[in-house]
């Protein structure tokens, strides 16, 4: 899909008081980097949390990768932030460099280790990345360097599989996500990693917390506290929104942009078939 050429900016944009965005991975070469424009295009918020791993330092050290469509995710970014969204950006370990520029802003931009966000039913959400529950969970199979050729080897894997699908008029689907869900030990490092963010909302008595890291969206309650994951944008292409309301839920923007936008139109789905 060719999103940064055909997506008309700000018609009819989906509005929300606030977008969660995680993983995105800029500067590497599993970036879905024009599903993420055209969501960017065609959606409006008040705050926009950017919740780690960004931009893939890891990637960029080892090879110059920043075609057109990455430099425009980050210009549909600095355009938001000019033009009144509250932008906060939170690092994580692939681009911690960014780390170094905690408590400072650019170009509009808040940039924090962690952040509270109090969503419009006054619920208080800590928002930071994930990575820094690594030493307490110790095994991640898919996130850590070792395991990260290997990952970057599904990932191709799954860009050939979807170009092919592409062509065949199929959907996008996330082999990598497939894949996950059937790895037992991964499923296990996932409920562990969960625990540990859950306990750090515990300890900051908040109600809830907003994290990335794991590619893996979801909300649910543990107990007491709302647990909430932005998931990715190399795999699964999804976000975290809130409703005026303060109602959070989750887009997955490959299987929700068409039904989300065109009820936005208002217009029939005749010309699907
Ligand atoms: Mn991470």
């Amino acid at each position: 899909m060719s999103a940064a050429k055909t997506a008309s900016p700000l018609q009819n944009p989906l509005k929300y008081r606030a977008i969660f965005l995680s993983d995105i991975h800029l500067g590497f070469k599993g970036c879905q980097a024009d599903f993420l424009l055209d969501f960017l295009n065609r959606s409006e918020s008040e705050f926009l949390y950017l919740v780690g791993d960004i931009f893939d330092g890891w990637e960029m050290k080892k090879k110059t990768f920043w075609p057109a469509s990455h430099q425009a995710v980050v210009n549909a970014i600095l355009a938001k932030a000019a033009k009144g969204t509250r932008v906060i950006y939170t690092p994580g370990n692939h681009d911690e460099s960014a780390r170094h520029y905690c408590g400072h802003r650019f170009e509009n931009i808040e940039i924090s280790d962690t952040a509270i966000h109090i969503t419009a039913d006054a619920r208080k959400l800590l928002v930071l990345h994930g990575d820094q529950f690594d030493s307490v969970v110790k095994y991640s199979p898919f996130l850590s360097k070792v395991g990260s050729s290997m990952y970057s080897h599904l990932l191709f894997l799954n860009r050939i599989i979807n170009g092919a699908r592409r062509l065949a008029g199929l959907p996008y689907w996330s082999l990598a996500a497939h894949l996950k869900h059937k790895v037992k030990n991964v499923v296990s490092y996932i409920g562990k990693f969960e625990e540990a963010v859950v306990a750090s909302a515990r300890l900051e008595q908040v109600q809830g917390v907003v994290c990335g890291h794991i590619h893996h969206a979801e909300i649910a309650m543990f107990e007491d506290v709302l647990y909430c994951n932005t998931g990715d944008w190399v795999e699964s292409c999804t976000a975290m929104v809130e409703a005026h309301n303060g109602a959070l839920e989750i887009l997955r923007w490959t299987e929700d942009a068409q039904r989300l936008t065109t009820n936005e139109l208002d217009e029939p789905a005749l010309n699907a078939a």
